[in-house]
């Protein structure tokens, strides 16, 4: 895998650049649609390919694991050929799954044990299971196997949380140094950068990790409860240290705006579950604002549904249209506003990269921040 820096931004510490995977080149920023089980939900492969600018898109090594299950992956050659999807995917590693989705979780320094939200069963996670996994699923990219602490994790519990972390980033570069990649193409390995909201934390686990030469690394635990602020600083303080030469993937982040801060802050990756999940509750996100499509004012407005928007659906269907098919239950309202939204999300990215490229990129973020946080 390899990232090559086209454009430096003289007033922020923005960036365009490429990453080159086996399964295509990636441009940046880019945002990643969140596939969790293999498909996004509520759209189809045609339609992401269609639709969509999506370069890359996320799995979840837990979700697989639990099903299909990698028997079946291994099966087909991977999740690239099983879901039909041919461009590069990232696999998450569960170091965040399973505390938010299983039930009775125990962490040891071995791995984790957790009960599936499935059906109940017991499973252990450990960072060589997790590589095993993340090799079978056939991931461009694999994130390391790590612990997320909450937002409001005092101290002591957060630096325990990274040691343990720190220890099972080890293993997982000693197992994938002794197991070779199952399906023949490079399989990269982000490390993840821990330690809540401690700077010294953070700048420990930031040095470590910036002290191994991974081909990419990524800013976790993260947007879990902590002051927005706190966040800024912190991606600003891990990415003082992490190799400027080397894409940052800030996971799990966020708002529009989130995403236009973390680009100023130098961050080049995103994904975030919002496009998708608030298009099922039948929020859409615009340029001019947010918009609740079920709210009744939507009725009579035979309007485009995003007169700005880059999907073709966008301008085929109007907002009366789609609040009708909301009503109605209707599940082809949810791929319309899925669509929609992921459409925007990497519209958001696109037009973040072209000014960074004209050299506009600060002036141009503070112009638009104002109306994305409106709700229209
Ligand atoms: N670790 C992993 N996945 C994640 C996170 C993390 O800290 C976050 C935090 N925002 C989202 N997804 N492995």
């Amino acid at each position: 895998m390899q990232f090559t820096i086209d454009h430096t931004c003289p007033h922020s510490d923005a960036r365009t650049g490429v990453i080159k995977t086996a399964h295509g080149d990636i441009q940046t920023p880019v945002f990643m649609p969140v596939g969790t089980a293999g498909a996004i939900k509520a759209v189809t492969m045609e339609q992401m390919e269609q639709e969509t600018d999506a370069r890359i898109i996320l799995g979840n090594t837990y979700h697989l694991y639990l099903r299909p299950g990698i028997e079946i992956l291994k099966e087909v050659g991977g999740l690239h050929r099983f879901g039909t999807w041919s461009k590069p995917i990232l696999t998450d590693s569960g170091g965040y799954q399973v505390f938010s989705l299983a039930a009775m979780r125990r962490i040891t320094p071995e791995g984790v044990t957790f009960a599936s939200h499935i059906d109940g069963s017991k499973h252990l996670f450990t960072p060589e299971r997790v590589m095993e996994i993340e090799r079978a699923i056939g991931a461009d990219i694999m994130m390391a196997f790590d612990e997320c602490c909450p937002g409001d994790a005092s101290y002591a519990y957060a630096k325990q949380s990274l040691d343990t972390t720190e220890q099972w980033l080890d293993r997982c570069l000693k197992h994938l140094e002794q197991t070779p990649p199952l399906y023949g193409y490079e399989q990269a390995l982000f490390p993840i950068v821990q330690g809540c909201v401690y700077p010294d934390l953070r700048r420990r686990a930031a040095e470590h990790i910036a002290s191994l030469g991974a081909p990419g690394n990524a800013i976790g635990g993260l947007a879990v409860g902590e002051p927005t602020d706190k966040m800024y600083e912190m991606i600003e303080l891990t990415n003082s240290i992490l190799p400027k030469d080397k894409p940052r993937y800030l996971m799990g982040v966020g708002t529009p705006a989130n995403i236009l801060e973390g680009i100023a802050r130098g961050v080049d990756m995103f994904d975030c579950i919002m496009p998708t999940r608030n298009a099922r509750n039948g929020q859409l996100f615009t340029w001019q604002g947010t918009i609740n499509i079920r709210n009744a004012k939507w009725r009579t407005c035979h309007e485009p549904i995003d007169p700005e928007g880059t999907a073709s659906t966008d301008h085929r269907y109007t907002r009366a249209y789609l609040y009708h098919l909301f009503k109605a239950q209707e599940i082809t309202g949810l791929t319309l506003a899925s669509i929609h939204n992921i459409a925007f999300y990497l519209d958001l990215v696109n037009q973040a990269h072209d000014h960074i490229i004209a050299g506009d990129y600060p002036d141009w973020m503070r112009s638009v921040l104002p109306a994305l946080a409106r709700r229209l």
